[in-house]
């Protein structure tokens, strides 16, 4: 970048430049700057795959790219079921949709890697995505058709050559972690957050965008009728050990005293982040993303700032919409909130800001039935209209990325 904002080049990294790259795997799911993994003086790149295949079909994988002071790739190595020791990333878990740069959990020297596998246990249905990947609904269900699903997110500790010396993961059942419900899918969104309890060990903020998610065990069930879908979704602050255990957690969610209002089919936690201390009291602010709030129009988007205490407790948040006072300008069906990153401070106020992105910024009438008639829906009917969306999703969409100043 220039110091005014432009960019003073651009360099595109594909398959030539990563040789176990494939077709269909769905490179730049996720991508983060991890910090410098190999001690060059070059930060580094993670970047997710998670159409992958090494670990069975969509298992899902990440790409560690080093990276010369030109932004080419000098090497890089992969971390799949395959490559990282413990870790098992099972056929259409998607292992990489979401990635994060944690900072060094275990104390080494080298930086540490989160990776959200939301659909760990092979969920066979999800909402709020690309489209892409509603095209493997039916294998999924094939291919686990007795289990629960519930996400989860895994934690790598790299090697100074990329590879990875050990991982945990973190779902259902793990001790401290939050407690988990099937169709939660937990990983939606994956963020490192600094050190939020001052004890020495950064700390990490997870998303579960989908709440009593039913329609997927109607659907298995072929013949239940009756229907709850309220997709309002949550965040997870996990306080980690050096070791990738966890030592305490929270839930911010629409129950949560002075947290955020959600509404059903919002989706928050599609997008979380941390974005520094805004008022100054020593606690690091939150900010999730409900890409489908109504702010002013169908699907415009929400960011939901938490202006957090040391305990957990939410003291107050503020909802960055289309109606908000100097906020973005949105029209509907943008998707406002899918990601966020913390940003340094934009415009040297002395606050740090942030960038949210907006993917269907600019689609012509695009607007996914399934959520919204879902609960009317026969599968059959269900195939017909994912055809339909098929279609739409090859009208235009620009996308956007909001730069959000604070005060
Ligand atoms: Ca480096
Ligand atoms: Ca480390
Ligand atoms: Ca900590
Ligand atoms: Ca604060």
């Amino acid at each position: 970048m220039n110091a005014d904002g432009t960019a003073k080049g651009a360099v595109k990294i594909t398959g030539a430049d990563v040789p176990s790259l494939r077709a269909g795997d769905y490179f730049g799911a996720g991508v983060a700057g991890i910090g410098d993994v190999n001690d060059d003086g070059v930060p580094d790149v993670a970047v997710g795959a998670d159409g992958d295949d090494a670990g069975g079909t969509d298992a899902g994988a990440v790409h560690v790219l080093f990276l010369d002071r030109s932004g080419a790739v000098l090497s890089s190595t992969g971390l799949n079921s395959d490559t990282v020791p413990g870790l098992s990333a099972r056929q259409y878990e998607y292992f990489g949709f979401r990635v994060a740069g944690i900072g060094d959990l275990d104390g080494d020297g080298v930086p540490d890697l989160a990776v959200g596998r939301y659909l760990a246990h092979g969920s066979f249905l999800f909402l709020n995505l690309p489209f892409n990947y509603t095209e493997t609904v039916s294998e999924r269900l094939a291919a686990y058709p007795d289990e629960e699903f519930y996400g989860s997110v895994d934690v790598i500790f790299m090697n100074a050559d990329g590879t990875a010396k050990g991982s945990a993961s973190i779902g259902h059942g793990t001790a401290n972690a939050p407690d988990l419900e099937p169709e939660h899918f937990f990983g939606t969104a994956v963020a490192g957050i600094d050190d939020f309890d001052g004890d020495g060990v950064p700390d990490l903020a997870v998303g579960s965008d989908s709440t009593d998610l039913t329609y997927a065990k109607m659907c298995r069930d072929s013949g239940s009728s009756s229907l709850t879908v309220l997709n309002t979704g949550s965040m997870h602050v996990l306080m980690m050990n050096r070791d990738g255990s966890v030592k305490d957690s929270f839930t911010i969610d629409g129950a949560t005293e002075n947290g955020p209002v959600l509404n059903e089919f919002e989706f928050f936690g599609i997008g979380v982040s941390a974005i520094g201390d805004l008022d100054g009291d020593g606690v690091a602010e939150l900010a999730g993303g409900a890409n489908r709030g109504d702010g002013g129009g169908l699907d415009r988007g929400e960011v939901h700032v938490m202006y957090m205490n040391g305990d957990g407790s939410v003291k107050a948040t503020q909802t960055l919409d289309d109606l908000a006072p100097n906020g973005p300008s949105l029209d509907d069906y943008n998707f406002f909130g899918f990601s966020i990153s913390s940003s340094a401070d934009v415009n040297g106020d002395g606050r740090p800001d942030i960038a949210v992105g907006a993917y269907l910024d600019n689609i012509s009438g695009l607007h996914d039935q399934t959520v919204d008639e879902a609960d009317t829906l026969t599968p059959e009917e269900r195939e017909a209209v994912s055809g339909e969306v098929s279609e739409r999703s090859a009208e235009p969409a620009f996308g956007a990325v909001h730069v959000i100043l604070t005060r």
